[in-house]
């Protein structure tokens, strides 16, 4: 069976990473327009810079949980997954996924503004740092802002459009384009969340609870 799964900040949330917008979130701690915007980072590249070296530094000290693991074992088995996040974190991949589509970027990856070119971040970004390729300084977080075009996008949306199942796992469905996938679904739709997101409705199914409950035992119902 062909399986597509989106995942959000909610399969991260047990291993201590934020989530954007529940209680105490990311999101009520920084403003949202400073921080994850092109024109916030032209204004004060230092706070943006920090605020990724915050979770950069976060996400090296955290582990992968059983919802990621779970993930990875169902890509290793009879089906054919193509595993999508709109997570910035190495989780995905540290527990065992192989090509995982971010497609809201990488924290782990540094970007080039002023020649295009990307590298493996350093533990600590700073305005000043030199491009290695060009020498510019104009390094930032290789991750997808508000307003900017997120990766991936066809690859994404074919994946999509043709799998059996789409899963959405831990996340609130307010952030487009990623929200939207499920309207272009063209199989059986199945949202795995703490709760009913901003669009469980439009699922055919729910499953309510923490991810590193209920994608476990979601994964085995999948077993052959
Ligand atoms: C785009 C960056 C065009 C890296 C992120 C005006 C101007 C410009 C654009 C717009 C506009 N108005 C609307 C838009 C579109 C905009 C948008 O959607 N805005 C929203 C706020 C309305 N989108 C964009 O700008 C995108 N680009 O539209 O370009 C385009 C489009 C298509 C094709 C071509 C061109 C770019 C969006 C990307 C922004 N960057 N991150 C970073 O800092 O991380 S978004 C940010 O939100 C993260 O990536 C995050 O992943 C994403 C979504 O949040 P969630 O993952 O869902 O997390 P959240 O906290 O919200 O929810 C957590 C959920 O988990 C909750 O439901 C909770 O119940 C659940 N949960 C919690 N604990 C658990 C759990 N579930 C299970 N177990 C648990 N234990």
């Amino acid at each position: 069976m062909k399986i597509a799964i989106l995942t959000g900040a909610g399969i991260s949330a047990e291993s201590g990473l934020g989530t954007f917008r529940d209680k105490g979130g990311l999101w009520s701690q920084y403003d949202l327009e400073e921080v994850a915007t092109p024109e916030g980072f032209a204004r004060n590249p230092a706070l943006v810079h920090d605020f990724y070296n915050a979770r950069r530094a976060n996400c090296m000290a955290a582990s992968p949980n059983d919802a990621h693991l779970a993930l990875a074992e169902l890509a290793a088995g009879p089906h054919e997954v193509t595993l999508i996040t709109q997570n910035v974190d190495d989780l995905h991949e540290r527990a065992g996924s192989q090509d995982v589509i971010h497609m809201h970027g990488a924290l782990m990856r540094a970007l080039c503004a002023s020649c295009d070119h990307r590298w493996d971040a350093p533990a600590a970004m700073a305005p000043a740092d030199p491009c290695p390729a060009c020498t510019a300084p104009a390094t930032r977080p290789d991750v997808v802002w508000f307003g900017e075009v997120p990766y991936h996008m066809d690859r994404i949306m074919t994946a999509v459009a043709g799998a059996d199942l789409f899963v959405a796992i831990g996340t609130s469905a307010e952030v487009y384009p990623a929200a939207g996938l499920v309207e272009l679904a063209m199989g059986e739709t199945l949202e795995i969340n703490l709760e009913p997101s901003m669009r469980a409705r439009a699922f055919d199914r729910q499953i309510g609870g923490p991810a590193t409950e209920t994608v476990p035992a979601w994964v085995n119902t999948l077993r052959i």
